[in-house]
């Protein structure tokens, strides 16, 4: 899944694809790179950062979720928490919705999702973005995670989602210290084996990754988020290696070609 965030806020990438053309061109690179499915933003979920209008999200978004949806010949999903914004995106032609939430942040989501049909990405997020750095704590985060997707794949069945559109994710980064998330990553195949749908994870350029590579291969403090790809790309082996279905990336080529070397090692292992 490649990420085109349509933001000026974002992380990594904020105010690169502002503007539609260059969102757009970027999602076509990305197809170009190696993705099978594009993921466009409109509100950064980085910790801290405010919250948009649905008015302005959904003036960033459409036009690309648009265009995309009719150049880039793979699946268009949208990384939104507003209703809203997910119904007009379908109707643009979205076919995933990507909820950090999990249903939790509007009340006409879920029902939204299952009367379009589309896919759904119910995600773990302790708190919300404003304040989900603040002291996280959890007593065993594989746990707690776990019970909290379990609740909200529930949720989902219940509003009518049918258990083939549905996803869940960890939620790296959300809610997290470095070494919840390295804990979660650790124990990701026991994330997977009790879910039961797919597994998506999100780990590139992630501040854990620039933890994890300070002071590593002769670069003084942490790696900015740009020069964190080696890292992700490690992040990304390891986690399809333990189940994960999906993952969400800012350079798909490598990804890519990881899952190529993967599957033929699979396959004569097999
Ligand atoms: N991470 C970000 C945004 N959306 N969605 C899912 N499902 N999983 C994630 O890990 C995730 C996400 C933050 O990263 P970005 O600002 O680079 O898009």
């Amino acid at each position: 899944m490649g990420i085109v965030n349509v933001t000026p806020d974002s992380f990594s990438d904020g105010g690169r694809y502002l503007d539609a053309d260059a969102a757009v061109a970027h999602g076509l690179a990305l197809v170009e790179a190696g993705a099978d499915v594009l993921d466009v933003g409109g509100e950064s979920t980085r910790p801290g950062a405010g919250a948009v209008d649905a008015l302005e999200e959904r003036r960033r978004v459409l036009p690309v979720v648009a265009r995309l949806v009719a150049a880039s010949g793979v699946p268009v999903s949208i990384d939104t928490t507003k209703a809203r914004v997910a119904r007009d995106a379908i109707e643009a032609g979205a076919t995933v919705v990507n909820d950090v939430t999990a249903g939790r942040g509007d009340d006409a989501m879920l029902g939204t999702v299952a009367e379009t049909g589309v896919g759904y990405v119910a995600m773990h997020m302790l708190g919300e973005p404003r304040s989900m750095q603040d002291a996280p704590h959890y007593d065993d985060v594989v746990r707690e995670v776990g019970d909290f997707l379990m609740e909200r794949l529930d949720a989902a069945r219940a509003a009518g989602i049918v258990n083939e559109a549905l996803v869940a994710d960890p939620g790296i980064g959300f809610g997290k210290t470095v070494a919840h998330n390295l804990t979660l990553l650790a124990r990701l195949d026991d994330l997977v084996a009790r879910v039961r749908v797919p597994v998506l994870v999100g780990t590139s350029r992630k501040r854990f990754l620039g933890a994890v590579l300070s002071n590593v291969a002769g670069v003084a403090g942490e790696p900015l988020p740009e020069d964190r790809d080696e890292g992700t790309l490690a992040s990304v082996v390891w986690a399809l290696d333990a189940g994960a279905r999906i993952v969400r990336v800012h350079e798909p080529r490598s990804a890519a070609r990881a899952v190529a070397l993967l599957t033929a090692m699979r396959d004569v292992a097999a």
